[in-house]
């Protein structure tokens, strides 16, 4: 079957049909996925029935993969490409670290001073109802700012921190990420390396703007992530199993809604594709 592509949303996200994962692809097959890939900011590929070492292999096309040292305790134990997401509690009982993970509006690791320029998550169990996961556009999200408010923030930076908002702030997991990952101040408005159009960088890992306090902050911060998110700039992806989504985080958020029955196994596995410096720690 040819490769084509089917619209997930009128903001973003494409569905690419025709497709093998398990199988090499041709460099025209890759050109074609990467070329949509650009243009519609996520991409689903259903149905792929593929090993752990196929999914970081097809990962790899995309660039330089990280080891997630700045996630250590999420990782998978034999494979560092790998990164967890999951309930399955630990082979010692204890609940899983990221159960947790992603349950905010968030580009992925952007509280590292090289955020990443990609991630394919790979649905594996998936609860019978919900555990859904929203995506949003970042380029209309930038786009759709009046001229005053795209003028109020080019020089801005924000303070991203590795913490989640759903998390015991005094776990040892939280404790640890603040140790490894001080905070890191990136650009709000970003130039996308590869299409040069502009992104709003914002999230809700931004505690605060470089040289603002957080109350000066706080209200633009939730206007701006509000914004970002109206509905009309949303696609929300509800999992089957071996679905894997790639998306670029240089142009979209993203949120995992938890939406499930507490109980019922959630488990997926990442790869996170290493982008371009654009943030610097504070003295
Ligand atoms: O579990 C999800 O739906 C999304 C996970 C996530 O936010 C991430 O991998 O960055």
């Amino acid at each position: 079957m040819p490769l084509s592509v089917r619209p997930l949303s009128h903001a973003l996200g494409a569905e690419v049909r025709g497709v093998d994962l398990a199988q090499p692809l041709s460099n025209s097959e890759f050109d074609e996925i990467h070329r949509t890939f650009l243009e519609k900011g996520i991409l689903l590929f259903r149905n792929q029935k593929i090993t752990r070492e196929q999914h970081i292999a097809f990962s790899r096309r995309f660039g330089e993969l990280d080891n997630h040292d700045s996630l250590p305790r999420d990782r998978h134990p034999d494979y560092p490409e790998l990164l967890l997401v999951t309930n399955i509690p630990e082979p010692d009982g204890k609940p899983s670290a990221s159960r947790y993970t992603g349950q905010q509006w968030h580009s992925d690791m952007s509280f590292t001073p090289v955020p990443s320029l990609g991630s394919l998550l790979r649905g594996i169990t998936i609860p019978p109802v919900g555990g859904d996961t929203m995506f949003t556009n970042m380029y209309l999200a930038y786009d759709t700012l009046s001229a005053g408010m795209k003028k109020m923030i080019e020089g801005l930076h924000g303070i991203h921190t590795g913490t989640r908002k759903v998390d015991d702030p005094n776990s040892d997991r939280e404790k640890e990420q603040k140790k490894i990952n001080p905070p890191i101040a990136q650009p709000v408005v970003r130039v996308h390396p590869e299409t040069g159009r502009k992104a709003l960088y914002i999230g809700e890992k931004v505690s605060c703007f470089v040289d603002m306090t957080p109350e000066e902050s706080r209200p633009l911060i939730d206007y701006l992530v509000r914004h970002a998110t109206r509905p009309q700039f949303v696609y929300r992806h509800q999992w089957q199993q071996d679905d894997i989504i790639l998306w670029d985080n240089r142009c979209t958020m993203h949120i995992a809604l938890g939406d499930y029955q507490e109980g019922e196994i959630r488990h997926l596995e990442r790869t996170t594709v290493k982008g371009t410096p654009s943030g610097y720690y504070l003295q």
